[in-house]
């Protein structure tokens, strides 16, 4: 008497739900007439989200056009920094997040409104 056994296999493969990897986030923030931090520290190649927020009285911007035509960002975002122009200007209360992998250097930023980087609305980022 022959007995083959019947295994019936239901093989249910799940796969572990694991957030994708998160970039850092850091925050600038611009004011009358400065930025915080002044200068900005990110590590290259490593992707990182910039949480620009303006808690000034009127309009700024975070003019960089080296820094962020060096670095590696999707279409979106590179629309949020004005393509070529590499700015983020932002109204009074505003904010926008612009996510980008940075490339090694050190690159000067600036406020372009009248006066404002004379009043010392100058910063720096470091990317190393
Ligand atoms: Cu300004």
């Amino acid at each position: 008497m022959r007995f083959v056994p019947l295994a019936i296999f239901a093989a249910v493969l799940s796969t572990p739900v694991t957030a994708a990897e998160a970039p850092a986030k850091v925050t600038v923030t611009m004011a009358n007439f400065s930025y915080a931090p002044a200068e900005l520290h990110l590590r290259a190649g490593e992707g990182v989200t910039i949480h620009f927020v303006n808690t000034g009285s009127g309009g700024h911007d975070f003019t960089a056009e080296t820094f962020f035509a060096a670095a590696t960002m999707d279409a979106a975002n590179r629309a949020r920094v004005g393509g070529a122009k590499g700015r983020v200007a932002l109204g009074k209360g505003d904010s926008v997040d612009v996510t980008l992998v940075p490339h090694a250097g050190t690159y000067d930023v600036h406020c372009s409104h009248f006066l404002h980087a004379t009043m010392g609305m100058t910063g720096k980022v470091v990317v190393d």
